[in-house]
């Protein structure tokens, strides 16, 4: 493994949050590894409150997309060790030929060419990660590039985890978030957070929580407006207030005070497993219900008890009826799954550690 390299990571941002969530964090993990950073994104705009000091940061780049195409960038540019696409984007035409030219003209090597892809538990992924995909056409004509499938089982990437994650976990100041944020929370009551799209069984939480002492915090965005909506149909409203967003620390911090977890997408799963308190995932929805596979192989991953993987299904609108009241037995088979799962995820190598690995 070489010490010091430069890596463009290329991000376009699709919708929602997950795709720079993930690019950025991978950006900031591979600088604290003592590596410089190009994070070519088409809309940075979410970094102002997911990792407002982003512009600032030593070691690290963030470049406007277009410029990735622009001839007098380009000819400014050291050629970069590896590049990495993120999510099925494609690297603009003009950057592959610039740095195929150089190559040539230095009679350097390809940099190091990774297709990161999106987290599944699936059994397949192990036999998909490290494969080579030799480019057939284009500038980069007899180039390769590898996929890189981030799991959860060896055989396949890991998951980003940064090295003092543990430590600022452990020195959190739990009562004072829970303090500062739900002030009034009665004895006996659960700090519930709430990040997901449109669950079809957000009412039915929302009707249970009514009455209760527990109290729902609501990330900004999607979240709110389905909170906000669902609402308007009840006559009698649960104890809930709003939160504003924070950056990626200030994220977990939530993670970690919640007594239970609504998490979604890729990166917060991911993260709620790594905190691992109670949580209640919300797969992100795709077209042909290939997220349905995808929920089954996670809840097969860890282990889920019925109660866990009936709470799962009626939350992703993948099987009709009651909403399972979420009380104390199926709260403490949850919180065993969950940290069992954690120590797993400790144990195994992080996705950074096995990205260098494959650098030549
Ligand atoms: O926003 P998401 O739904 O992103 C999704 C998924 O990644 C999905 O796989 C992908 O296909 C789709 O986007 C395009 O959920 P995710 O992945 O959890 O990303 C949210 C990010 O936002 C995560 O890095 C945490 C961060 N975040 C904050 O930093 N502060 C906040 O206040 C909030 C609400 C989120």
């Amino acid at each position: 493994m070489q010490s010091r390299q430069l890596w463009d990571i290329f991000c376009t941002v699709i919708d929602n949050h997950g795709d720079l969530g993930v690019c950025w964090r991978l950006t900031r993990q591979l600088r604290d590894a003592g590596q410089r950073v190009r994070l070519w994104v088409d809309d940075a705009s979410a970094l102002a409150w997911m990792a407002p000091t982003a512009h600032q940061e030593p070691g690290i780049e963030v470049r406007p997309w277009a410029d990735a195409s622009q001839a007098s960038t380009l000819q400014t540019l050291p050629p970069a060790d590896v590049w990495v696409e993120a999510f099925g984007c494609e690297i603009p035409e003009a950057f592959m030929a610039h740095f195929v030219e150089c190559a040539v003209t230095t009679r350097a090597q390809q940099p190091t060419w990774i297709n990161l892809e999106y987290l599944s538990a699936e059994d397949w992924v192990p036999r998909m990660h490290g494969l080579p995909s030799p480019i057939m056409s284009g500038p980069t004509k007899g180039w390769t590039k590898k996929f890189f499938y981030p799991g959860f089982t060896e055989g396949t990437g890991g998951l980003l985890r940064e090295t003092d994650l543990l430590a600022r976990q452990q020195s959190f100041d739990r009562a004072a978030w829970r303090q500062q944020h739900s002030p009034h929370l009665a004895p006996g009551g659960l700090l519930i957070s709430l990040f997901c799209y449109e669950p079809a069984a957000l009412p039915q939480l929302l009707a249970e929580l009514v009455g209760t002492p527990h109290h729902l915090l609501v990330t900004p965005g999607r979240p709110l407006a389905a909170v906000q909506q669902a609402l308007q149909g009840m006559t009698e409203q649960p104890n809930w207030s709003a939160l504003p967003f924070t950056d990626q620390n200030g994220f977990d911090d939530m993670l970690w005070a919640c007594d239970l977890n609504f998490v979604r997408g890729e990166d917060s799963l991911v993260r709620a497993l790594l905190a691992g308190q109670p949580f209640i995932w919300h797969i992100y929805p795709q077209d042909d219900n290939a997220h349905h596979a995808k929920l089954e192989a996670f809840l097969d991953w860890i282990q889920a008890p019925d109660s866990l993987r009936k709470a799962h299904r009626v939350w992703n609108g993948m099987e009709a009826g009651e909403w399972p009241a979420l009380g104390s037995t199926a709260l403490g088979d949850l919180t065993v799954c969950v940290q069992a799962a954690r120590q797993r995820l400790f144990q195994a190598t992080d996705l950074v550690s096995q990205l260098r690995l494959l650098v030549v």
